[in-house]
């Protein structure tokens, strides 16, 4: 049975009290900087209660990538590499291979991990590098204004698509979770939202499965994290949030895309019955 966790108290004002809710000790004291209601901030606290629970938070190293999550080091309490724009996963590959004792986490956005670092991308993946990439897909190049990303759907107004993204002359998103799981260095990716409660939760699940396969060696791995931008989409943070689980979901569906642990079992629940039958037929001889 598992052990029921210490309840722990805090004293204000004089006062004894139960606390039911507290910052990660993954996080700095240091308030976000994101604009209200962007998903960066959710985002951090979920990879920051993951490592917490895992007790992982002194061997991690982070790889903060070019774009609004540039400030992560600033977030989250453990050493991190300032990346040169799209190099984050070439880092994260140096750090791994050096310390392999490390657990090396990449932040990375939609223009950073799809446009300019697809080349590092795709090879630390096919490598099957032993890091853990969170992908945060807001459609959008969001630190410099509002630009079209390689994740930016039809039709979506950005500063450079202003009559809508058009598939003709500029292409069709890029869906990177389809095209990684593909490779057979990844160990797990899969494509979670941050648009409601139960989304929410299903994120954290995620990040800790990817995590998991990092420390138990078994490959690359990638959460992709559906996210908004408000102030570049010029939406209300509410509107927002929904465009993300009514329009971006259409186009990138969320799902577990490569799991080798859900593989695992299927060969195991495959391997039951023949054993069963080999062990028979043994049976029937003797
Ligand atoms: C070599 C280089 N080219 C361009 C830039 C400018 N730049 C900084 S952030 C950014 C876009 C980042 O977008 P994304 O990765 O989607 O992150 P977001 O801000 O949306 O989270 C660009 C083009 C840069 N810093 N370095
Ligand atoms: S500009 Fe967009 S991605 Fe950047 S912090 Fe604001 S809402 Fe988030
Ligand atoms: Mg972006």
């Amino acid at each position: 049975m598992e052990a029921v966790p210490e309840k722990k108290r805090v004293t204000v004002d004089g006062q004894d009290y139960e606390l039911v809710f507290g910052r990660p000790a993954s996080l700095t004291s240091k308030p976000f900087t994101y604009c209200p209601g962007c998903n960066h901030g959710t985002i951090h606290r979920l990879v920051a209660e993951v490592i917490d629970e895992l007790g992982i938070q002194h061997r991690c190293v982070g790889m903060a990538s070019v774009g609004c999550s540039v400030f992560s080091y600033e977030f989250f309490d453990f050493d991190f590499i300032s990346c040169a724009h799209g190099r984050a996963l070439a880092v994260a590959t140096g750090v791994k291979r050096v310390q392999p004792d490390t657990v090396v986490l990449s932040y990375q956005g939609d223009g950073d991990l799809a446009a300019i670092g697809t080349a590092e991308t795709i090879h630390a993946a096919n490598r099957g590098e032993r890091i853990t990439t969170i992908f945060v897909n807001n459609a959008i190049y969001g630190m410099t204004g509002g630009q079209m990303a390689p994740t930016t759907i039809i039709g979506q107004r950005t500063t450079t698509t202003p009559e809508g993204r058009d598939e003709h002359r500029i292409g069709w998103p890029i869906r990177m979770s389809e095209m990684l799981a593909l490779l057979p260095g990844v160990a797990f990716v899969a494509r979670t939202t941050c648009h409601d409660a139960k989304s929410i939760l299903k994120t954290k699940v995620a990040i800790k499965k990817a995590f998991r396969a990092q420390l138990e060696d078994r490959g690359f791995s990638m959460v992709e994290i559906l996210s908004n931008c408000n102030v570049n989409w010029r939406m209300t943070p509410q509107d927002a949030v929904n465009w993300v689980g009514e329009e971006m979901t259409k186009v990138f569906p969320p799902g577990t895309y490569k799991d080798v642990f859900a593989e695992d079992q299927e060969k195991a629940r495959a391997d039951a019955p023949s054993k069963t039958k080999a062990q028979s037929s043994e049976k029937t001889e003797v």
